[in-house]
């Protein structure tokens, strides 16, 4: 290998390197604009399923992205919830929500249980109660509730939370007890 061939090697590695470092710090702090698809296009490639974008929604934003095992993203849990950012005001929030995974799911916007996060008991249907719910995203390309978000889908839902605690789950059958869930907290 000439050494010209070896330094331009070295360049392309370090404009990877540079570039992945960019995307991860824009992720973190423009949690504003919508680009998880853009990081995450190799694992959308092999799925497939609709594909949308939310419009603009008023308030502040919060991402939530569902994944489980076929997306390879969740962390070594069998499957995950994420909220980004996990810390918003008081006020209007839009949660747009995108399912990373193979399956279906869905966002459910409930009450902190006084026990804490990951407290709350599982039925015999596999699920959670889901009294007091503030809102929910489970359609397809759509806003609110439906028949849950299909693999590469997102949805979106607008709701006005007051200070306090909440915990964001997906309550399709066995998932809050795979760690579909994660905490919300509102504060004036
Ligand atoms: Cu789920």
């Amino acid at each position: 290998m000439g050494r010209r061939t070896l330094g331009m090697i070295l360049i392309a590695v370090g404009l990877v390197g540079l570039i992945g470092t960019a995307g991860a710090f824009v992720g973190r702090t423009a949690a504003s604009r919508w680009q998880p698809r853009r990081f995450w296009a190799p694992y959308a490639g092999a799925r497939q399923g609709p594909v949308c974008r939310p419009p603009e929604l008023p308030g502040q934003t919060v991402d939530v992205v569902l994944s489980d095992m076929g997306a390879m993203m969740t962390g070594g849990r069998m499957m995950a919830l994420t909220a980004m950012p996990s810390k918003v005001a008081t006020g209007d929030v839009s949660f747009r929500v995108w399912n990373s995974g193979m399956m279906v799911h869905e966002l459910v916007v409930l009450p902190l249980p006084s026990a804490g996060l990951g407290t709350r008991s599982v039925g015999s249907d596999g699920r959670v109660s889901e009294a007091g719910s503030l809102s929910e995203a489970s359609r397809s390309c759509g806003e609110g509730s439906g028949e849950g978000l299909a693999p590469g889908a997102t949805g979106w839902v607008t709701v006005h939370l007051a200070t306090g605690r909440y915990e964001l789950i997906c309550n399709l059958p066995g998932h809050y007890a795979m760690g579909m869930l994660a905490e919300l907290v509102v504060s004036a």
